[in-house]
């Protein structure tokens, strides 16, 4: 919208006026599309955390997120995603449904219990984009994004007002406690700003000392490396060894720096009204999990966030899991994939380490049968998978894991 940018006392006015006014109807609608806040923030060039971001991403901190590295310029420069860009719009979305079952045998992180947030919350922010593109009766450019596009949603949310970044370095809202999604909209049209909000962590660490595997390595700074959340879902691969027995239960993403958070104790249970949510995955089934074919995973996991993690991702989970549990009911199930030729080399490679976990006769049985099988040319093959399939299945049979 040129004129908001006339440099004249009376076009200023007159575009504050309704600057005012699409701000107050952005919040009246994103309330009524569901968003439980809305805040709007100056897009500032560059980002005033860009040095944070940066060093994060030198010190090697994003793993294997390359995506997030590779366009760090845009990421921390609204205006080169955005021509022009002037404002962010910024909408949360509390996802809170409860705990997970206290005698679960494996725990999914609760964003993971509904359907894919980035699906329904960019419908929504598209009504959102849509309807305030309309209100304006301009030509305002509006690009929405949740996750999907190279900008520092965290940032421009703790700017917006919607609440403070906590240590754990995700967003709290006083009111709400921290399990909110969030998603933004970017736009060169002007709108007044919504004041930022003081940090409330205080001396609190509690997050700090909760995280198992020391992911928070200082306040507001996080390891992706180290993190479970990563190391569960975006990880591809094999899991660092070291890190496999602080996993614990965690099947996919992990809540822990969230959980204990005292702010949680405002949380509201969420009405997610028309979206879809599995109440079972309060106590998922890492025992029956691990005999999913390519075809059931697909149709069980369509549409929800387990999906990203596809069927390898999920069943070398269920094996970290399932080894942890010590459980040896586990064994027969961890033996069928590890003996299993067609199953991937990464999956037999986790079951293995499972098995040398849980140990007993059983176990070691089927260790020594899987040793003799694969011991054949174990010195030097050339495939790496298989090469640390056999590494994995040798030191799990010498008992070392
Ligand atoms: C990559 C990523 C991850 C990585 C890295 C996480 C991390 N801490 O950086 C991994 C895979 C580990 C991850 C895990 C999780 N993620 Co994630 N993730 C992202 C993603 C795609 C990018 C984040 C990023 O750029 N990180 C790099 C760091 C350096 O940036 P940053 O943490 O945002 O910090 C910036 C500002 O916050 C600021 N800042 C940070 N600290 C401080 C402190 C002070 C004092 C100040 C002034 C400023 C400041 O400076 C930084 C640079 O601008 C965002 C979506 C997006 N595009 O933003 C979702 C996002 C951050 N993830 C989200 C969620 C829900 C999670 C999990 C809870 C999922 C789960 N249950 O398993 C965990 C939480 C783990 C944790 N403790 O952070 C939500 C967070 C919502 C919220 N309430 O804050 C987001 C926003 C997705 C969304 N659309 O809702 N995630
Ligand atoms: S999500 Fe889990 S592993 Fe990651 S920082 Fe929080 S507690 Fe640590
Ligand atoms: S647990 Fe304490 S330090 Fe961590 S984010 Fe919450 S209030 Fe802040």
């Amino acid at each position: 919208m040129s004129e908001f940018r006339e440099p004249n006392a009376m076009t200023d006015g007159y575009a504050q006026v309704e600057g005012t006014r699409w701000r107050d109807w952005l919040k009246a609608e994103a309330a009524r599309l569901g968003f439980d806040r809305c805040g709007v923030a100056a897009v500032q060039r560059p980002v005033p955390t860009a040095n944070r971001f940066l060093a994060w991403a030198a010190d090697g901190r994003a793993g294997e997120m390359e995506y997030l590295v590779r366009n760090a310029d845009r990421r921390c420069d609204p205006g080169l995603v955005v021509e022009g860009a002037a404002s962010w719009i910024v909408v949360a979305r509390n996802i809170y449904l409860g705990d997970p079952a206290p005698d679960a045998a494996a725990v999914v992180a609760r964003y993971a219990w509904v359907r894919d947030y980035h699906r329904w919350m960019e419908k929504a922010l598209k009504s959102l984009a849509t309807g305030l593109r309309a209100e304006v009766g301009g030509e305002a450019k509006l690009r929405y994004y949740v996750d999907t596009g190279p900008v520092l949603e965290r940032d421009a949310a703790a700017r917006a007002g919607l609440g403070w970044i906590g240590k754990h370095t995700n967003l709290i809202a006083p009111d709400l406690g921290n399990w909110l999604m969030l998603g933004v909209i970017l736009t060169d049209l002007e709108l007044p700003a919504d004041p930022p909000m003081r940090d409330h962590c205080g001396r609190c660490r509690r997050c700090i000392d909760a995280c198992p595997t020391g992911a928070i390595t200082a306040p507001y700074r996080v390891d992706a490396r180290r993190c479970i959340s990563y190391l569960t879902i975006e990880l591809r691969g094999w899991i660092p060894t070291e890190f496999r027995v602080a996993i614990g239960n965690r099947l996919f993403g992990c809540d822990i720096c969230l959980e204990v958070c005292p702010w949680n104790r405002f949380a509201k249970v969420a009405a997610l009204e028309g979206i879809e949510r599995r109440e079972a995955w309060r106590r998922p089934k890492p025992l029956e999990w691990l005999e999913l074919g390519e075809a059931e995973f697909r149709s069980l996991f369509q549409g929800h966030p387990i999906l990203r993690v596809k069927r390898e991702g999920l069943l070398r989970n269920c094996c970290v899991v399932l080894g942890n549990s010590g459980d040896p009911a586990a064994v027969s199930g961890l033996a069928r994939r590890l003996l299993d030729e067609h199953e991937s080399p990464v999956v037999r490679g986790h079951a293995a380490w499972a098995l040398g976990r849980i140990g007993g006769a059983a176990a070691r049985a089927v260790l020594a049968d899987a040793h003799s099988r694969l011991s054949a040319g174990f010195q030097d093959d050339p495939d790496p998978d298989r090469a640390r399939l056999k590494a994995e299945v040798c030191a799990a049979a010498s008992g070392s894991v």
